[in-house]
C-alpha cells in the first residue's frame, strides 16, 4: 500500500505532533513551514521564552506518541494556582487532589523543536521558509513562497491545516467554498513581560520564592494577579524565569473598573512603557520590582489579540482538512488549545489508520466527534475568562464553588467540580461543560439564592446529588 504523501501546512505544536504520529502509523507525510527550522542557531524564536500549561489531555497524546517523559522532564510542576490580592496576600489553591493532579509548565520553543525531533526520527519531511500562499483544489495544487519570495508549485493527494488562528489553508478552502467562518474578538489583547531568576535581580528585590534557589516567586504554581476586569498571570520556566502576560481590554469603555487615575486601563490607554509602569505601580505593586527590564519589554513586545473562531465545515470532502487553532482557535484562560489540538492529532490519527483509503469519510467522522467538544471547550474558555478576573467574585458564585467542593469530597462519583474534568480527565470537553451545568443547578437549588453554606444539609444534598445526576465515569491517570 504505497499511498501518496499526506502535504501538511505548518509545524507549529499540532502540527508536529501529528505528523510524529502518522509517520509512526506509516504514513509518508511531508510538511510545509513558513518560518525557519527554530532548531538552527540565530533563530529568532530562541530569544524570548514563552510557556504554556500542559494538562492531562496533551499529555495523553504525548503518551500515545511515546513522547510524555521526555517533555516531562522538561517541565515545571504547577500544583494550582497562587492567587495574589491587592493587598499584597497571597494563597495557592490546589488543583487538584494531590500530586497526581497537576499541570505542567512547558516551553513553547522546547516543545516544538522536541515534537520536530521526534517527527524527524519517525520518517517526517520538513520543509521550512515554505509559506503556503494559495492552494487551487480543483487541480490539487498549492503554492509555496520561499523566504526571498519566490514561488513554486506542488501536487498534493490530500493536504492537512495545522497552520494556526490565522489559518492560510482555512483562507483557501473558505475562498473554494465557503466554511461558515465566524470569527469572535474577545476585545481583549495580550503582551508577554519577564521575571527573570533571582541572581538577575536586583539584590533588595530579590527574595526567592517558597525557598527556591532561583525562582523570584513559588515555582510550582500559577500565578494569578485578579483585578476585576483585567489581571496577569505568571508561569514557571525551568531556568528560574517567570513568562508574565498582561491581559487588558484593548479600548477603554466607561463600565470598565476605573483607576484612581480616572482613566479605565486598557492598551489603549497604556499606549507605552511610562503610562504602563505608572499602571503596574498601583495595580500591581509587589510584581513591578519583579521585571527589571519592564520598558524594554512592554515597548518591544507587541499586543496580541484573542478572539474565538467557529467554522461551520473543517473539511473540503477528501481533499482538505483543518486542525488545531486553524479549525477552532479559543481564548486562553483556560490554558486548553494546545490541550484541545493535541487530543484533535490522536482522534484524526486514529481515524486515518483505521481507513487509511477514506479520507472523506475519515474528515468528516473527524469533524462529528470533535467539533461539539471543540465548541464546548471554547465556551469554557470564555467563561474562565469572567472566572479568573473577578475571582475576588461574587458571593453567590462563592458559596456554590464552596458547596460544591464539599459535596465533591463527599461524593466524588457523583460531583466533580468542572475545572477537574478538563484538567485531569479525558471526559470529552461537551459532557465536562453539560455535566457542570447540571451540577451548578443543582448547587443552585440547594443554595437558594443563600449564600450560607453551613446551612445545608450535606447528608440530603448528597443522597439529592445521587438521586438526580448519574455516576461519573471513572477518572484515569497515567
Ligand atoms: P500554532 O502553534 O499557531 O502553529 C501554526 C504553525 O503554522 C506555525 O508554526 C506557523 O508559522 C505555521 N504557519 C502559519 N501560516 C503558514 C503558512 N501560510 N504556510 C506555512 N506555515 C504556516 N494552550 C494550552 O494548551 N495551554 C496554555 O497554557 C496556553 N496558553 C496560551 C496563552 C496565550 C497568550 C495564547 C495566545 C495561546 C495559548 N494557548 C495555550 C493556545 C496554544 O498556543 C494554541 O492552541 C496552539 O499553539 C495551537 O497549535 P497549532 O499548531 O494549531 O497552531
Ligand atoms: C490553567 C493563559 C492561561 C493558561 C492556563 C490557565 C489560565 C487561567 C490562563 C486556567 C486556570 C492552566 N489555566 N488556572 N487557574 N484557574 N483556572 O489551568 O493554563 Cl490565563
Amino acid at each position: 500500500m504505497t499511498q501518496p504523501p499526506i502535504t501538511l501546512i505548518g509545524a507549529g505544536l499540532v502540527g508536529t505532533l501529528l505528523a510524529q504520529q502518522l509517520a509512526q502509523r506509516g504514513f509518508a507525510v511531508e510538511v510545509f513551514e513558513k518560518r525557519p527550522d527554530p532548531r538552527r542557531a540565530g533563530s529568532i524564536v530562541g530569544g524570548r521564552s514563552i510557556n504554556l500549561a500542559l494538562a492531562e489531555r496533551g499529555l495523553q497524546a504525548l503518551r500515545a506518541a511515546g513522547l510524555a517523559d521526555d517533555v516531562l522532564q522538561r517541565a515545571v510542576m504547577m500544583r494550582g494556582r497562587m492567587v495574589h490580592a491587592r493587598d499584597g496576600d497571597s494563597a495557592l489553591q490546589r488543583y487538584g487532589v494531590d500530586d497526581s493532579e497537576v499541570i505542567w509548565s512547558v516551553s513553547r520553543g522546547a516543545l516544538n523543536r522536541l515534537l520536530l525531533e521526534a517527527a524527524e526520527a519517525a520518517g517526517v519531511r520538513f520543509h521550512f521558509g515554505q509559506s503556503l500562499v494559495a492552494t487551487d483544489f480543483d487541480r490539487q495544487r498549492i503554492r509555496l513562497a520561499d523566504a526571498t519570495g519566490a514561488e513554486r508549485s506542488l501536487a498534493f493527494h490530500r493536504l492537512i491545516g495545522a497552520d494556526g488562528a490565522g489559518s492560510a489553508v482555512r483562507a483557501a478552502m473558505n475562498a473554494h467554498a465557503p466554511l461558515g467562518e465566524r470569527i469572535e474578538p474577545l476585545g481583549h489583547g495580550y503582551k508577554e513581560l519577564e521575571i527573570p531568576p533571582v541572581h538577575e535581580l536586583p539584590a533588595a528585590v530579590a527574595k526567592t520564592g517558597g525557598g527556591h534557589e532561583q525562582f523570584a516567586l513559588e515555582p510550582h504554581a500559577l500565578h494569578i494577579w485578579p483585578r476585576g476586569g483585567y489581571m496577569c498571570i505568571a508561569l514557571p520556566n525551568s531556568e528560574g524565569s517567570f513568562t508574565v502576560t498582561v491581559f487588558l481590554p484593548n479600548q477603554s469603555t466607561p463600565d470598565e473598573p476605573r483607576s484612581a487615575q480616572g482613566t479605565a486601563p486598557s492598551f489603549a490607554s497604556l499606549p507605552d512603557a511610562a503610562t504602563a509602569a505608572a499602571f503596574f505601580r498601583e495595580q500591581f505593586p509587589g510584581l513591578l520590582p519583579l521585571i527589571p527590564h519592564f520598558a524594554q519589554d512592554y515597548d518591544g513586545n507587541p499586543v496580541g489579540q484573542l478572539a474565538t473562531l467557529y467554522l461551520d465545515r473543517w473539511h473540503l470532502d477528501g481533499r482538505a482538512l483543518l486542525l488545531g487553532d486553524a479549525a477552532h482557535a479559543i481564548v486562553p484562560f483556560h490554558g486548553q488549545g494546545m490541550n484541545c489540538g493535541f487530543e484533535d492529532t490522536v482522534v484524526l490519527t486514529d481515524l486515518l489508520t483505521a481507513a487509511p483509503d477514506d479520507s472523506a469519510g475519515v474528515f468528516a467522522e473527524f469533524q462529528r466527534v470533535r467539533q461539539p467538544n471543540a465548541d464546548a471547550i471554547a465556551t469554557m474558555a470564555l467563561e474562565n475568562y469572567v472566572e479568573m478576573r473577578d475571582s475576588v467574585a461574587d458571593p453567590h458564585y462563592l458559596a456554590r464553588r464552596e458547596l460544591g467542593a464539599l459535596l465533591a469530597a463527599r461524593a466524588p462519583a457523583h460531583c466533580m467540580t468542572r475545572y477537574r474534568m478538563v484538567s485531569f480527565s479525558h471526559l470529552p470537553y461537551a459532557y465536562a461543560l453539560q455535566r457542570g451545568r447540571a451540577q451548578d443547578a443543582l448547587l443552585e437549588e440547594l443554595l437558594q439564592g443563600s449564600t450560607d453554606v453551613t446551612r445545608i444539609d450535606l447528608d440530603a444534598a448528597v443522597r439529592l446529588l445521587q438521586a438526580r445526576l448519574p455516576l461519573l465515569p471513572p477518572l484515569r491517570h497515567g
